[in-house]
């Protein structure tokens, strides 16, 4: 079984993330992972943290000779912003240290603040929102680069797109070699496939920037490459469109997640929605003319793209503050305002490629088993045999 967990505070000294269940033997390119991290940080809209930070992935254990050893696997990514936290939030409490913290206890709506504070019982909220901060999910995306690496080795590949930012959506379907070319186009603002959209998008986040206001979106992220037959229908909790679902749904900020084209589904007829069935000979494999169920029926892969989408609403933190009650003197005050991005939407993309690819290795792993990648890729050959031969 694939699992993974993270931990660590936004301003804290590192985070650290612990994977294992991964086969012995998969590559894992260093590079890659650096540069997946460095995609996260990307983006127009992100806040003066991203400038203090350059996040790189050590890897402290389960790699040797640049391959997994069947081991479990841990990192750490330093957070070279806190050197200008320690006094803030030191390890050891020590005389003076109480009045080095720096205090929130004017929540803010639409973060885990009150509701954090409230269930630690802590009478102000940093704590909380030093780890409910999106900072954590550079952690993540060091884990889902592993998980692609491994998914690379089976011939899967898994991208993602901004398709919108606040008011302003890309009205057309993306093609796969648009969604690559934006991925690897590190220059593009928001990645966004169309420039046209893209400028509008970039006057959406420089209106909320003056406004001191904030705007969320939607990102898409793409699997191909994917074989049928990943997932599970038997079981509620083994069925993997549930499993994604989940996974995206925890990233900070994302409040609703879409399958395929679900949601426009719902207010359509069968015949509009259900992707037709043919058959390719060449390549002796069944697939779809369309792709509206986002490559997942019954909660099983059927080899068609897996699409997923996050929306994301727009981050908590705002300058022209709401208002809120204070935690302690239960007060009406303007909700505090501390340094934050004002749109997250092609990051968010990054943290729900690296899910996906968590989810996707561990339905892999599930199916085909393997303590070693030979021993995996031989059950997945035997696996293609079968599908050739259906
Ligand atoms: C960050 C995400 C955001 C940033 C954070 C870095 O975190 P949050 O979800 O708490 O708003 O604001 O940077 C800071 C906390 C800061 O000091 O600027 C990330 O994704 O790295």
């Amino acid at each position: 079984m694939l699992r993974f967990v993270t931990a660590g505070e936004s301003h804290g000294q590192a985070l650290v993330a612990w994977i294992s269940g991964l086969p012995a033997g998969v590559p894992v390119d260093l590079e890659f992972v650096g540069r997946e991290l460095h995609r996260r940080q990307l983006g127009y809209g992100r806040g003066g943290r991203q400038r203090i930070e350059k996040d790189q992935a050590d890897i402290l254990a389960g790699v040797r000779h640049g391959k997994t050893i069947g081991a479990p696997i841990a990192l750490r990514i330093e957070n070279r912003d806190w050197k200008n936290w320690e006094q803030a939030l030191p390890v050891e409490d020590s005389e003076g240290a109480e009045d080095a913290r720096r205090r929130l206890t004017a929540p803010r709506p639409g973060h885990a603040d009150l509701a954090g504070s409230q269930k630690f019982n802590f009478h102000d909220a940093r704590y909380v929102l030093e780890r409910a901060s999106a900072r954590e999910t550079a952690a993540r995306v060091a884990c889902g680069a592993i998980a692609k690496v491994f998914l690379r080795e089976f011939g899967a590949t898994i991208l993602s797109h901004t398709i919108a930012v606040g008011h302003v959506r890309l009205e057309r379907p993306a093609t796969w070699d648009e969604i690559a070319a934006i991925c690897e186009n590190l220059e593009s603002p928001l990645r966004c496939v169309d420039s046209e959209t893209e400028a509008k998008m970039k006057a959406e986040v420089d209106h909320v920037l003056r406004a001191g206001d904030s705007v969320g979106g939607i990102f898409e992220v793409v699997a191909r490459g994917v074989p049928p037959g990943l997932g599970n229908h038997g079981q509620w909790d083994e069925k993997l469109d549930a499993k994604i679902a989940r996974a995206v749904m925890s990233i900070q900020a994302v409040k609703a997640v879409e399958i395929g084209t679900g949601v426009a589904n719902s207010g359509s007829y069968g015949s509009e929605v259900q992707d037709e069935i043919r058959y390719d000979e060449q390549r002796k494999r069944f697939d779809r003319s369309s792709n509206r169920a986002g490559g997942l029926e019954g909660g099983i892969t059927n080899g068609q793209d897996v699409v997923v989408r996050g929306y994301l609403k727009p981050i908590s933190t705002l300058r022209r503050a709401l208002l809120t009650a204070d935690m302690n003197t239960k007060e009406p005050v303007k909700a505090a305002y501390e340094r934050s991005d004002v749109c997250v939407v092609p990051a968010g993309g990054v943290a729900g490629e690296a899910m996906v690819a968590l989810e996707l290795a561990g339905a892999l792993i599930e199916k085909f088993g393997g303590d070693s990648l030979e021993e995996t890729r031989r059950n997945f050959e035997g696996y293609e045999r079968q599908l050739d031969n259906f």
